[in-house]
């Protein structure tokens, strides 16, 4: 009894984000389906604080876990790290094949989605034209990857929909900063029938950014970009 009391006293959990963050999100909804108790350090992305610059010195971003001590940043590899800490409510297949697949999917996000969508709201003219081509062409790979599907992670919440999150938070918001449509039902039916029921599933409900800030932050990020 004693031994156990001492482990679960041992475990400090910190998490360093900001709270608008849909990437940082990521690592907020693990622990939270993980049923992971953490404290959560918030960063002035603007005025970045020494423990952010200590614990990630090579990248400076947040997220920033910190499991007994130990900084562990980027968030798809904290993703395996939390899911390799903490057994329960598995985020990833237990096969081999599909475990790859899973991470394939997570990674194809970042590399390819990810950048192809900004670049669909920050270019104009002919360049809108082209990066919004571009992230259709990504977007289509995740539309059949969700076919005969409810989450990317089949009945329930994987790693995949966990790390495309930011698609279910950020895209509307562009877009209506923005003025164009990027996501629409016609198109991509079963991405925004995923985004519906994601961003309605108690564990990511709950832990949502308010859509003013969202909004704000994303106006200035936007005229950053349209000012360098
Ligand atoms: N590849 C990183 C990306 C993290 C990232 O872009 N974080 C943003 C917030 S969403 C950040 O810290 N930006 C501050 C900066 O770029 O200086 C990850 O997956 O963790």
């Amino acid at each position: 009894m004693i031994i156990a009391y001492q482990q679960i006293m041992a475990e400090e959990v910190k998490l360093i984000n900001s709270g608008s963050s849909p990437i940082g999100l990521r690592v907020v909804w693990a622990l939270k389906l993980k049923g992971i108790q953490y404290e959560f350090i918030e960063e002035d992305l603007f005025n970045k604080s020494t423990l952010l610059l200590q614990h990630n010195p090579i990248y400076k971003k947040v997220p920033v876990l910190i499991h007994n001590g130990k900084p562990i940043v980027e968030s798809l590899i904290i993703l395996q790290y939390i899911e390799e800490t903490w057994k329960q409510n598995p985020i990833l297949p237990a096969d081999p094949y599909e475990k790859a697949m899973s991470n394939f999917w997570a990674n194809f996000g970042d590399d390819k989605v990810l950048p192809s969508i900004w670049y669909a709201f920050i270019k104009k003219g002919k360049e809108q034209e082209v990066a919004i081509t571009e992230a259709w062409e990504n977007l289509k790979f995740l539309e059949e990857e969700l076919r005969g599907k409810k989450f990317f992670g089949g009945e329930n919440i994987g790693l995949v929909d966990i790390a495309s999150g930011w698609l279910a938070i950020t895209v509307s918001v562009l877009e209506e900063l923005v003025g164009i449509k990027v996501i629409d039902g016609e198109k991509f039916p079963l991405l925004v029938r995923w985004m519906k029921v994601f961003s309605d599933s108690p564990v990511i409900k709950e832990n949502w950014p308010p859509r003013d800030a969202l909004m704000s932050t994303y106006s200035a990020f936007l005229q950053s970009c349209h000012s360098n």
